[in-house]
């Protein structure tokens, strides 16, 4: 490894390698697809994706507070020009609430708190405001799609009768809480609140909050359970909001504690071979498969130790830990030392992918964000030093004359690129990079909280109106 050690040579300091790496992924979205959602590194050209309709420049809104943070002053200035005069919500455009919501929301409101630009407070609310008819259900549980210019709402045809996904209603908490800070308006902070409620009022099986919710009913659907995708910032946000309160929304608190606690006795196994795994849970039974997304949950437990319940600060922590491992042997044993989609502990394997769809990796922060929160927690110097490995399979496997690609099959010895740059590379993969090579009062956890696509929101201390827009 030359990570860690070399420290005082620029070029292997690897926070400055995370720059450069960020250096080439914009400057190449500026060159092949300037203004579009994505790009497409292989083909050279720009990628649409559905779930922002025809909302473009995601790669830009996404990327804002990491050119900023990154000190890349130029290009936080190209960008905030872009936003200025192109960023455009009155479109007829069919979205994914969720999605615009940790990404376009989440990235101008950081933006707006990181520099204090005006323009960027004012179309975070503009676009809040374009949001709410989502809210228009019976219930108060938001639909999945909305259309921004006719205000029509409805659900993914896939989720179980019609139900909204609990990761998507569930992860609009901490954005919409600093719409109402930042507006004057109670509105958007209401409407999260009465999430909530809904939720409260239900009876959970086994104290586990499955992925369906019908909103017209407000009665679970089908009975499944993941800490991954569909359910994973659900439980991410519980705890941020309590964080973000400053510690005062007492209702969160309990909410997470209470989920980890279910959490911990239906899904989290141990493997034969001592990996900790969490499961997915249907009606009942486990499916011993671990996603990618999963792997966010051990910064989760370690950034929730600190206020866990009966002295389980240590168990929390080490917890978080025991996850960070097994996620770093999803990497491990790959070819290509970059983790699959989803990994199993069934079959006599143990955290492999069976599967040959199960196979990809496109760019995901997950386990690199787990390693930052481990290393911040801990100090502990593997999770640099593990942080340092995904670095090398990144630039060796990833890395293409036209950006970042993700990968087909981890598992392969030769690459073969799916052809997208994801907007998330940007904003959580290399900033979580970053963060895990800087020092730690570079965005401070006393003052900030980070979205789930890793956008820092500060803390809204009790005692102190607006001093958290200095404190980064
Ligand atoms: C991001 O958009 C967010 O991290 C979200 O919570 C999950 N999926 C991607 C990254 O994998």
């Amino acid at each position: 490894l030359i990570c860690c050690g070399f420290l005082l040579n620029q070029h292997y300091n690897p926070a400055f390698v995370s720059l450069q790496m960020m250096k080439h992924a914009w400057d190449n979205y500026k060159r092949y697809a300037w203004g579009l959602n994505e790009l497409k590194p292989i083909s050279k050209q720009g990628h649409s994706s559905n779930l922002f309709g025809n909302i473009q420049g995601a790669t830009i809104v996404d990327a804002l507070d990491t050119l900023y943070i990154m000190e890349m002053k130029e290009e936080f200035k190209e960008a905030k020009e872009w936003v200025e005069k192109n960023l455009d919500f009155n479109v007829n455009a069919e979205i994914s609430v969720f999605e615009v919501n940790i990404r376009f929301v989440g990235g101008l409101l950081s933006a707006y708190y990181l520099s204090g630009e005006e323009v960027f407070r004012k179309k975070a609310v503009e676009l809040g405001e374009k949001l709410l008819p989502a809210f228009n259900t019976p219930t108060g549980i938001p639909w999945a799609l909305l259309n921004i210019k006719s205000g029509i709402g409805r659900n993914w045809p896939w989720a179980s009768g019609g139900s909204s996904i609990l990761a998507e209603f569930g992860t609009l908490h901490l954005e919409f809480v600093h719409l109402s800070h930042l507006s004057g308006n109670p509105v958007f902070a209401e409407k999260v609140m009465n999430i909530r409620k809904v939720l409260n009022r239900l009876d959970k099986p086994e104290g586990l909050y499955p992925n369906y919710l019908n909103p017209s009913s407000g009665q679970w659907g089908q009975h499944h359970v993941s800490i991954g995708g569909l359910g994973d910032s659900f439980y991410e946000y519980l705890l941020k909001a309590w964080l973000m309160s400053d510690k005062t929304d007492e209702e969160g608190k309990k909410m997470y504690y209470d989920a980890v606690q279910a959490i911990e006795t239906h899904l989290i196994r141990k493997s034969s071979g001592g990996l900790t795994y969490i499961a997915e849970w249907k009606g009942g039974l486990l499916e011993h498969k671990m996603g990618h997304l999963t792997c966010f949950a051990g910064g989760m437990f370690a950034l929730g130790a600190d206020g866990a319940p009966n002295d389980k600060t240590g168990h929390h922590i080490e917890l978080g830990a025991e996850i960070a491992r097994t996620c770093h042997e999803s990497y491990d044993r790959t070819s290509m030392k970059l983790g699959p989609e989803a990994f199993r502990f069934d079959g006599g394997v143990e955290a492999i992918a069976t599967r040959q769809n199960e196979k990809y990796y496109i760019l995901r922060p997950e386990v690199i964000e787990t390693y930052m929160y481990m290393w911040r927690l801990t100090h502990d110097p593997k999770y640099r030093q593990w942080g340092w490995e995904a670095v090398e399979a990144l630039e060796k496997h990833c890395r293409v004359d036209g950006g970042y690609s993700g990968i087909r099959d981890v598992y392969n010895n030769h690459e073969s690129h799916d052809d997208v740059q994801q907007s998330f590379f940007l904003s959580e993969t290399l900033k979580y990079l970053y963060l895990l090579f800087s020092e730690d009062d570079l965005l401070p956890f006393e003052h900030w909280v980070f979205n789930t696509e890793a956008h820092p929101l500060p803390v809204l201390h009790k005692d102190n109106g607006n001093k958290e827009e200095n404190q980064k």
